[in-house]
Order: structure tokens, then sequence, then C-alpha cells
């Protein structure tokens, strides 16, 4: 039998889950019921990365211990997938002893190997990223993901030689071209390895600046580097090193797998851990799967922006298939892709209320009334029954093949062909006029070529809405029976036009994917009396009134980020006169800095404690020297000077 292991990243406990988790998650629930669906031995992993720095800021903040505040937020990802119908077989903790363990036989075996080594490093360190960068790596100065200063640290550490591996992996990436995939990320990752020479890993910390991680094994000075230690998950979960040759264990079973990142962490698993297996003699992994950013309102996700959308939220709102349905169709795998209620409504409407439900609504409904519920006998087929057979058979192919690719949304499109081709042939065939005619026999030959091919694809669909297939395959009599997967009963569902049975009782209705409302658009304000006329300019536009800036769009209004902060610290601009310079708590990992013009307005120790309004979108930039990161805003008149202020916690949003 043949095997398939999809991995998860582990998420970090740092953050609650948020739609961006959910859907890699959603996508390897999918994959794994796709391969299930295909007669495989198919296995997922998921888990959480407990170690490192950021772990133990987000637990001090909590005041919590390290173990308790993982444990806590471990804990709520672990409650969260079966609500969400993920059905993972496993679930990793960085903190299991066993895990811990296998950390420590990878290195240990590369350290025997000769391919770590004790050396000075000195580098920019970010502590958002766990990670030093090089000089050339920084964006004028910061670092490129979070857009923090990087702290520079210099010390002893244990180097992982991963530039000995450099020549091997980009051979082994140009030798299987599907290893990293879509290919704009392989390409990418055989940027990396062509511009320069690959750097040796620095994969320690010392206990004196960080206790909360994996000790090495050869010294207990220090501790492991996360990514080391959470790369090691996807085998460790598996057993390793104990199984490692025993055929009946997991290990042999199911490794090498298949992951499944976005973007953000391809660096890691493109580079990182195939030389990491490759040192330690293991097979590496099949394949790479890499997707795209979620986006809400064409921004990235982030708890700052206070733009997360709470998976659980979304599922209890839209319907869990619907949902789980849209983020399928909706990203294009490698893509980004946008999420809005606008955008997911217009979905379920075209896709799941117009097409498919209302398929299966009116072709019950006229069995129902034509033939008393029961499954009609075919006669002989026409043209038009036959066009719409092929038409189904190969969409049933395309949607395997796409999918065996990782193409989801594409598998998904190309489904969706024969369920329009169906509403349009019940519209053709017209089934009202064959009974008024009293053709029952066409009448029979059409329902029942619309049926089977509704069971087709109500089957095929199993794997992205598992409870809406099973009720659809119930609904026309043959309830779905997870025992009874297997390559032949895929190949039939494939290939074979027949599966129901003639005289068979079938659902009398369905009522599957009720259409949603669109919420009500917010009405551009009307000119009324009490506000100022507005005037047309040559064009025809609105003018706006004398003495104001010009007219903006809603939409430009809408990319301001305003925030409330509480001023840390204020001190003099050391360059500047008239600037003061700021710490600001934003609500964010780190107080920001921020230079603002009001020196001849208030003493800097004045300020401390006070809340402000702060633009919190605008590039960083330098003001004399000093890095400011947004402006703090004012209302002024002539002659006097004010700071806008909100009473509310530091980060809230304005709007
Ligand atoms: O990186 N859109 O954990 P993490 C799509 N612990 N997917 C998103 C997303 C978005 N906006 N935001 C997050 C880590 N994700 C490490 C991984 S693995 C050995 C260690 C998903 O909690 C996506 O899968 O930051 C991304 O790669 C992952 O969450 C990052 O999760």
């Amino acid at each position: 039998m043949q095997r398939f292991y999809i991995t998860t990243p582990i998420y970090y406990v740092n953050a609650r889950p948020h739609l961006g988790h959910a859907y890699t998650t959603f996508v390897a629930d999918t994959l794994k019921r796709f391969h299930r669906m295909c007669g495989e031995d198919a296995r997922m992993l998921t888990g959480t990365d407990e170690h490192g720095d950021k772990i133990v800021k987000a637990a001090a903040k909590a005041g919590k211990t390290p173990q308790e505040f993982v444990n806590g937020v471990s804990a709520e990802y672990q409650a969260l997938w079966p609500k969400l119908g993920i059905e993972h077989d496993s679930f990793i903790r960085t903190t299991d002893p066993a895990h811990k363990a296998s950390v420590q036989a990878l290195l240990q075996r590369i350290y025997d190997k000769g391919d770590i080594y004790f050396g000075e490093y000195g580098g920019h360190y970010c502590t958002g990223c766990e990670r030093f960068y090089t000089e050339k790596e920084l964006e004028n100065g910061l670092c490129p993901q979070h857009l923090t200063k990087p702290e520079y640290i210099s010390e002893k550490n244990y180097f992982f030689r991963m530039s000995k591996y450099q020549g091997w992996l980009k051979q082994y990436i140009l030798d299987n071209p599907d290893f990293i995939r879509p290919e704009r990320y392989r390409n990418e990752v055989l940027a990396m390895l062509e511009n320069g020479v690959l750097e040796d890993l620095c994969i320690s910390r010392p206990k004196s600046r960080l206790e909360w991680g994996i000790e090495l094994p050869f010294d207990r000075d220090y501790v492991c580097y996360v990514w080391f230690d959470a790369l090691a998950n996807y085998i460790s979960a598996l057993g390793w090193p104990e199984n490692e040759r025993d055929e009946s264990g997991d290990y042999c079973k199911y490794w090498p797998g298949e992951h499944l990142v976005a973007k953000d962490i391809l660096k890691p698993h493109g580079i990182f851990w195939p030389t990491m297996l490759k040192a330690a003699d293991l097979p590496v992994y099949r394949h790479l799967n890499v997707h795209g950013y979620w986006l809400v309102k064409d921004t990235k996700m982030s708890k700052s922006l206070g733009n997360v959308v709470d998976p659980q939220v979304a599922a209890d709102v839209f319907g869990l298939d619907a949902f789980r349905y849209f983020l399928m169709r909706e990203m294009n795998f490698g893509s980004d892709a946008s999420f809005s209620e606008e955008a997911i409504i217009t979905r379920i409407n075209a896709d799941l209320a117009n097409d498919l439900g209302n398929l299966f609504s009116r072709v019950l409904s006229m069995n129902a009334k034509y033939f008393a519920g029961k499954v009609p006998a075919l006669g002989v087929r026409n043209e038009a029954d036959e066009d719409l057979n092929r038409l189904t058979d190969d969409a049933c192919a395309n949607y395997v093949q796409l999918f065996r690719q990782m193409r989801c949304s594409q598998a998904l499109d190309s489904l969706w062909e024969p369920i329009r081709a169906m509403n349009k042939y019940v519209d053709i065939q017209a089934p009202w006029s064959l009974a008024k005619e009293g053709s029952t026999e066409r009448l029979g030959t059409v329902l029942r070529t619309l049926l089977e091919a509704m069971y087709r694809v109500a089957a095929l669909l199993w794997p992205v809405m598992p409870s809406s297939s099973s009720a659809m395959q119930e609904q026309l009599g043959l309830p779905c029976e997870e025992s009874s997967f297997s390559a032949t009963r895929l190949d039939e569902l494939l290939k074979k036009r027949e599966h129901l049975h003639s005289g068979a009782s079938i659902a009398l209705k369905s009522a599957l994917f009720p259409r949603l409302e669109m919420p009500a658009k917010e009405e551009a304000p009307k000119a009324d009396a009490k506000k100022p006329k507005t005037e047309k300019n040559a064009r025809g536009a609105a003018e706006a009134p004398a003495g104001t800036k010009p007219f903006i769009e809603f939409p430009d209004f809408e990319k301001l980020d305003l925030r409330v902060g509480v001023i840390l610290a204020a001190d003099q601009h050391p360059h500047a006169d008239k600037l003061l310079r700021f710490d600001v708590d934003m609500g964010e990992e780190k107080p920001r800095q921020i230079c603002s013009g009001i020196a001849a307005n208030f003493k800097p120790e004045e300020l401390i404690g006070k809340k402000v309004i702060v633009v919190a979108n605008l590039p960083p930039r330098k003001l004399r020297g000093l890095e400011s990161q947004g402006m703090i805003l004012t209302a002024e008149w002539p002659g006097g000077l004010t700071l806008l202020s909100a009473d509310a916690p530091a980060g809230s949003t304005i709007r």
C-alpha cells in the first residue's frame, strides 16, 4: 500500500492560532483525506514549537513560567483542530521528552561526523526571527522581516558546517525539479544558493543568555538553536532514532514525507533542513510545498495591526465546510490571497449556494415529484447525456491529477465544470416539459444521468468538505463509508458512470448551502444641509470645501493605521533642538522609537505616561540620525499645539 505523510509547520506558541495557521492545517487535512480516499495509508502531523527567546518573552509578559505558558497555548491549538474538523494523527510538542532525546541524537550524530564545530561569532541578532543576520541581509540596518534594529551580539557558539553541503543541495534541487514547489520558491532557494557562499549555521545559544531550550549533548552550557530543534520534529514524531532500522516502525513506514509551509519559512525548510538530513545520512523529504500568505485588506495579518482572523469564528459564521471550501478554492497555491467577508460570501453564494446547492435541491425535488424519490431507470442515452458524462469523466480525472500536484484551487475549479454543466443541462433538457409531455422514460434518463454525475462529484469532494460530501452521498442513497476507500473505489469514481441502484429511495429534498446576506455597504456620506456644500470641478468630480485639503477616496483613508501609544521614555533629540525622542509602547513586542518636532511645546519629562495617537504604518525614517518608527498626532491652532490622546490601552486602534 502506498504511504503518504504530510506535515504542517509546528506553530510558535507566542501567538494564538489564526487564519494562516488554520489554512496550512486545513490543506494538510485535506491532502491527508485525499490520499486516504485514493486508498493510501495517509498520516498527518502538526504540533507546537515551544522553545526559544520569543517564548520566554511572551511567558514573562503573561506573568507565567515558560512551561506554564507553553502548556496553555499548546492546549489551545490541540483543542482547536478537532473543532475545525481536522484529523491529525499526531501532535508533537518540542517540549516532549521524546522529541528532546531525538534532537540530541541528531546533534550528536552530526557532531560525531565532524560537521559541528565550536567558534566565535558576531552578528546582528533579531529576537523576532531568533536568528543572526549578516550586514548584507539587513535592510537599512533593520531586520527585513520585522523592520526592527537587531542587536549586535558576539559570542562563542557551535556551528553546523552547512556550507559543506551547498554544492550537493544545489545539484539535488536541479536534479529534482519538483523537490521545492511551486517553481517560484524553487528558484528562490536556488538564488540563495547561488548568491555567494552559504554560511555555516550557528546552532547553539549559551545558557547564560537563554536557558529555555534543549541542551546540547556535547556541551551542557549551551542549548540548541530553535530552528535546529524545531525542524527535527518531522522525524522525532515518527519515533526516530529508536526505530531507524525497524521496518515496521513509523519512521521506516512514513519517512520521507511531504512538508507544507508558507513562504515565510522557506529558508529553514529549503536549506537548513535538507542539509541537516544529508549531514546525518538520512533521506531528505519528498517535496517542500510552499504557499503564499493570506492577506486581510491586502495587508499581512498581525496582532499589532488588529486584523487577525479567528478561524473558529469564521467557521461558526460561514459554516465549517463552506469556510474550508473557500480557503481551498480562493488561494492559488503559492500565491497570496485576500480574505474578506465580501470575498467569502461571494464565493459561497456563487459556487455553493447557486451552483452545487441549487443543483442538488432542484434535481432531488424533481425526482421526488416525478418518481416519488426513487432512482429512475436509465433508458437510451442521447448525445447531450454522453456529453455530460464525458465532461464529468474528464473533470474527475483532472481533479485527482491536480490534487496530486498540490493545485487544489484548480482541482476544484475543474470539478465545478460538470456542476455548472449539469445546471445548464437541466435548463436545456427541461424535465418539467418532459413530464408534461408524458415522456417518462426520457425524463427518467435525464434525472438518472444527473444523479449519477452528482454522486461522483459529491464523493470526490470529501477531502475538501467532509460533512457536506457525506450528506450529499447519503441523500443519493449511498452513504460514504471511509472503510471502503481504496484505489479500486477511486478508479470506479473516475471511470464508472453508474453507481446508484434503480428503484432505491433517495432524499426528497436538499438544502445544503444557504445563501448568505452581504453586509450592508457603508454608505457614502450624503450631502445634507448641515454639511458644507461641495462644488463640482471641471470634470464633474466633487471638490472639497475651500480651506481643506482636496478630497481623498475612502480606501485611501482606510490605509491609515492609527493606534494608541503610551510614552514610556522621553528625552531631547541629541542632534536637533526642535525634536523630542520617545519610546512608545504600542502593544507590540518592543516599544517603538518615535521622534517628534514638539520640543518647543513640551518638556520631555511631562510627557512620560501620556497616551498619544500614533500613525503606526508610516515606513521608518531617519530624523537627524535617529530612526523614527511612526508619527505622533497633534492638534494645532494659531499659537498653540496639543497632543491628541485617547483613554484606551496601548495598541488600541482608532477608527
Ligand atoms: O514559523 N497566511 O511558526 P509560526 C498563510 N515555529 N499562512 C500563514 C500566515 C498567513 N498570513 N501566517 C502564518 C514558525 N501562517 C515556526 C515553524 S516548523 C519546523 C517551525 C502559517 O507560528 C504558515 O504555515 O510563525 C506559516 O509558515 C506558519 O503559519 C508559521 O507559523
